[in-house]
């Protein structure tokens, strides 16, 4: 594993601020209204609230992270619209609370969990990813979470467990894409076992110290950095452990175009475009990608002997 540790910096030491500024006003107006008791619970669930007792990063590229304006108005999910800022446009209509996310499939211990319980199943740290979307621009993202694995293994998978699958919330009343017929909804994703054990591989309830805001996938969400973006599903409510490689919304919508695995990779080009290069969000010139994003030492052995032009 090649970690560096050069980047230990408290989330609160760098939220940018005017987000502070604007947390400011909002905390006083709150105040003006004297609810200490609903305060308290907002702080828990609402979008901005800064989470407490994040552990600071040992994980970052030492790459310059995203201003969190691009990372919070530059998204996909299809959910809320197909522009990248639809999502940031339409997402308040998102209820992150009551939430569970089921845990199921081929485990011992199936548990539906209420996520105000997930949320203190392990301690919270922010991790540093790089992230690159499958249409060619990038970000680095300091997400706020705690590895899948803390899950999985209190799921106790059974023998027959190979794969994992993760599914989106499914209701066009909160989610007005869902009226459109783009993907087969719901939004449904999958990682091998392995992949999914995998340290790197996140389920992240924030960014930049802060609650999720609902359109980078509030309340909880997957993160994997060495794939493209579409593979890190957003406000899961199930997780499903199976015997089969499950089939993702992508798939089923352009089996051609998206494979499996999905691994970042700049010699598998896309069938409409090369996948060589990226742009950093921020940046003019485009960078060369690098292959699975830069986390090779870390996931390459998992690939060891399969031909990923074929896994793609
Ligand atoms: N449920 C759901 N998850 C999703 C998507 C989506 O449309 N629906 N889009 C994916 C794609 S293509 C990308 S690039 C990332 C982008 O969002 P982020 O910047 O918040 O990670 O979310 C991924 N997760
Ligand atoms: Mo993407």
């Amino acid at each position: 594993m090649l970690i560096r540790h050069s980047d230990l910096i408290l989330p609160s030491e760098i939220t940018p601020p005017e987000i502070y500024r604007e947390r400011r006003r909002f905390m006083q107006g709150m105040g003006a209204l004297a609810a200490g008791a609903a305060l308290g619970a907002m702080e828990d669930a609402t979008a901005g609230a800064k989470l407490a007792g994040v552990r600071a990063s040992t994980y970052t590229p030492g790459e310059d992270k995203t201003p969190y304006k691009d990372v919070t108005t530059y998204n996909n999910f299809y959910e809320f619209g197909t522009d990248k800022s639809d999502p940031a446009a339409n997402a308040g209509s998102l209820r992150t609370r009551p939430w569970t996310v089921a845990v199921e499939g081929e485990v011992r211990q199936p548990k539906v969990w209420d996520i105000d319980t997930l949320l203190k199943l392990a301690p919270l740290e922010e991790r540093v990813y790089r992230m690159r979307c499958v249409e060619g621009w990038s970000m680095v993202i300091p997400w706020v979470g705690f590895p899948l694995a803390e899950i999985i293994r209190r799921a106790e998978p059974t023998g027959k467990a190979k794969y994992v699958e993760f599914v989106t919330l499914n209701d066009p009343k909160q989610m007005p894409g869902q009226r459109s017929r783009v993907l087969d909804w719901p939004y449904v994703e999958g990682l091998r076992l392995d992949e999914a054990m995998h340290p790197l591989t996140l389920l992240a309830v924030g960014l930049y110290g802060e609650v999720l805001p609902n359109q980078n996938g509030a309340p909880i969400r997957l993160v994997v950095p060495w794939k493209y973006g579409f593979k890190s599903a957003k406000s899961i409510v199930k997780i499903r452990f199976v015997e089969k490689q499950p089939l993702t919304a992508w798939m089923a919508a352009t089996p051609e175009e998206y494979g499996f695995y999905s691994n970042v990779n700049p010699q598998v080009d896309h069938p409409r475009w090369s996948q060589a290069k990226e742009r950093r969000i921020g940046e003019f010139f485009k960078r060369d990608t690098l292959m699975f994003n830069g986390y090779g030492n870390q996931v390459a052995q998992l690939y060891r002997g399969m031909d990923l032009k074929r896994f793609f």
